[in-house]
């Protein structure tokens, strides 16, 4: 069994994390070797990534490591950078949260139907999906002298490594995949006037990606050769690869800036109801279908702690707990929400304009915000369960906000189910155990979440209370 641990850069929206892994077919540990902050800058031209703070907070994290076995990236999906014919990048890639994409849509729909456009792709509709990033940028002189377009993890694989590929979990978030084939959607492409050739070709997880680069060995203090394995390099894939689920009939819940809600299923489902009910069929590994929806997750609360000059979370989470119970919600899928500033006055004039009492004080707006998110966490797994014909007996919360004991149980209150909260480091752990598993040290799927359930912490929420007011609560939020 290797001794030497795997490395996995985890990039989340608001920090980026360097872990190391010691995996065996036995135990998995994990251990945190740089965390550094992810700061948005907003420049005259819009909201962007700080691509080389994040690059020189890896090559920081790598110098802590030490010796590493193999090492994977994953990060949030969507965006891109674009290289010129010489391989240089050219500009800072912009930020999903960037308004260029307000009139994106209605662009492309004029061309490409939106239930064309979800029968090729399955994806939901969310306004940063690459797709709608790239109508935004047509004709801009940027795009005219990209010859690559690289997804953010395959970019800094590149930086890393020298070798181009384009990772096919984040892939799927383009709007460009067909998730039946895992390949391309070629005539949804053309039509929308986007070359494929401008992406590398597609990189399978557990696939290799390259060694470490003389100089980044140098600079990490690393001695050659250190593989770079492709992951689920979409942080999502792999926190659901990692979902410590041995029951068949689970949901996950991966919480974080995002909740993403849904199954996991072995095909997509390209209905029109589908569609209407804003699902998305993203890829996971192993061929499988990451079936949910995007809910605005804790990014509401984030917004307002900053607007609020970051009070301590604990005591308003206390607060929150003894505030009155669904007194007010708003619907946490509301693109409204997407862009940042002014969120405790945002929640309030959706609470005014949907007929409800304003939430004023902080613990009564996070209150709002924790009993919204368990709302909408109910609606996506009792609508994907339909969508999908498939029974929920548990929902798995795993991410960030599976440390939160009040969301967790508002959850299985909400659901009418039990909840199983853990472990918080999803989608690092998916990121080393698809590495552990290319490495041929653990089996199949299956192996990899029992792995996690015999080794990292978990909770276990019983439901509670009365579903009908959660019932009377939904009727109150406009949802999709
Ligand atoms: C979560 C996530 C979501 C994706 C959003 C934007 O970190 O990756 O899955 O929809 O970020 O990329």
């Amino acid at each position: 069994m290797p001794t030497t641990p795997y490395a996995a850069i985890d990039l989340g929206a608001s920090s980026g994390r360097v872990m190391t892994a010691h995996v065996t077919p036995d135990t998995l540990a994990l251990t945190e070797a740089h965390r550094f902050p992810n700061t948005p800058v907003r420049t005259p031209d819009g909201l962007h990534w700080d691509i080389l703070g994040l690059y020189a907070g890896i090559l920081e994290g790598l110098r802590r490591t030490g010796q590493v076995r193999s090492i994977g990236i994953d990060s949030w999906a969507v965006d891109y950078g674009l290289l010129d014919a010489d391989n240089v990048l050219l500009g800072n890639p912009y930020h999903y949260r960037d308004t260029r994409t307000d009139h994106a849509a209605e662009k492309l729909w004029a061309t490409i139907p939106p239930e064309e456009l979800y029968a090729a792709t399955g994806l939901q509709y969310v306004p940063f999906n690459t797709i709608y990033q790239l109508t935004a940028a047509r004709d801009t002189v940027q795009l005219a002298a990209a010859r690559r377009l690289l997804m953010i993890p395959d970019l800094l694989t590149y930086w890393l490594t020298g070798r181009q590929g384009t990772e096919l979990t984040n892939a799927s978030t383009t709007q460009l995949i067909d998730p039946r084939t895992g390949d391309w959607a070629h005539d949804i492409a053309a039509r929308a006037g986007i070359d494929v050739k401008l992406f590398a070709p597609i990189r399978r997880p557990g696939d290799p990606a390259g060694e470490l680069l003389p100089h980044v060995l140098d600079e990490a203090g690393l001695t050659g050769p250190v593989p770079v394995t492709t992951v689920a390099s979409h942080d999502t894939a792999s926190a659901v690869a990692a979902v410590p689920a041995t029951e068949e009939n689970f949901a996950y819940i991966c919480t974080g800036t995002w909740s993403l809600a849904g199954l996991e299923l072995d095909a997509p489902v390209l209905t029109e109801e589908s569609r209407a009910a804003n699902f998305t069929n993203e890829l996971g590994i192993d061929g499988t279908v990451r079936y949910l929806r995007n809910i605005m997750g804790l990014w509401l609360l984030q917004e307002c702690q900053r607007t609020w000059n970051q009070p301590d979370l604990t005591a308003l989470l206390d607060e929150a707990a003894r505030a009155t119970p669904l007194r007010s919600v708003v619907d946490a899928g509301d693109p409204a929400f997407l862009p940042p500033g002014g969120m405790p006055d945002r929640i309030a004039a959706a609470c005014r304009a949907t007929g409800q009492p304003e939430p004023r004080t902080r613990a009564e707006i996070t209150r709002c915000i924790l009993d919204s998110l368990a709302l909408a966490h109910r609606r996506a797994i009792e609508d994907a369960a339909r969508l999908a014909d498939r029974p929920v007996d548990v929902v798995h919360v795993v991410g960030g906000g599976a440390r939160g004991a009040l969301l967790c149980q508002l959850t299985a209150d909400a659901c009418g189910l039990p909840v199983v909260a853990g472990p918080a480091e999803g989608a690092a752990l998916g990121n080393v155990l698809v590495q552990a598993r290319a490495d041929g040290v653990i089996g199949d799927r299956a192996a990899m979440r029992r792995l996690v359930a015999d080794t990292q912490p978990l909770a276990r929420y019983e439901p509670s209370g009365d579903r009908a007011t959660w019932d009377a609560a939904a009727a109150r939020v406009r949802t999709p």
